[in-house]
């Protein structure tokens, strides 16, 4: 992974969309976005074959658009679809099995606090995603926010490792989290329900 590659990471699933969410996607990619991730889950997510196709459809725009593809969760996925990685949270597939099987793979993992940050393998970890940084409406178990204080602690302890911001992230907001280190901020609903798609990306 290229440094930079992380910086603003739209994270998207059907049910955020007001749109087309190929149109979504490809506007995002228009206002600048560099890494993309499929987050097909939650109330009306598709499921199965549609999820497939979907998936597929959205990992070709990024594909002609030389984003990064990652899949949340879903292992299987992510091999289905040809991903460049997936994140994963702490209940998912162990990130020490998915380096083992997967070496081809980028992982992401989410740590939200310091019970998790001790316990995690980070170093079999490409990123970890710290949050909720601010209160979202976006995740329905979202743990509680952190502040951006969680990513210097995340920075104190694992200076190397890219760390990306998530939750509630928008353009009045997104430079405070690269302020407190962060690599990236990985956004949903500030760009997905965005009237100016481009612009909210730019703005970020
Ligand atoms: N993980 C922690 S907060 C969150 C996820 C997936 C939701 C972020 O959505 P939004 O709309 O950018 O607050
Ligand atoms: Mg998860």
């Amino acid at each position: 992974m290229k440094s930079g590659q992380l910086r603003k990471y739209l994270v998207m699933g059907s049910n955020q969309c007001s749109r087309d969410p190929h149109e979504v996607l490809r506007e995002a990619i228009a206002g600048g976005i560099t890494a993309f991730q499929y987050r097909e889950k939650g109330n009306g997510a598709r499921l199965g074959q549609e999820r497939l196709m979907l998936g597929r459809s959205l990992r070709e725009i990024c594909k002609e658009n030389d984003i990064l593809f990652f899949v949340n969760d879903d292992l299987e996925l992510a091999i289905q679809l040809g991903a460049n990685g997936v994140h994963v949270g702490q209940a998912d597939k162990e990130v020490t099995y998915i380096r083992e099987h997967h070496p081809e793979l980028l992982i992401g993992l989410s740590v939200s606090n310091e019970t998790e940050l001790a316990n995690s393998e980070i170093d079999y970890v490409d990123y970890l995603g710290a949050g909720p940084i601010y209160p979202t409406a976006t995740k329905e178990d979202a743990k509680e926010s952190v502040g951006t204080d969680w990513i210097r602690r995340i920075k104190i302890v694992h200076p190397t490792i890219p760390v990306v911001g998530i939750g509630g992230i928008d353009p009045t907001n997104a430079s405070n989290v690269i302020e407190a280190g962060a690599d990236g901020v990985a956004v949903i609903s500030a760009i997905t329900k965005a009237v100016d798609i481009k612009a909210a990306v730019r703005q970020i």
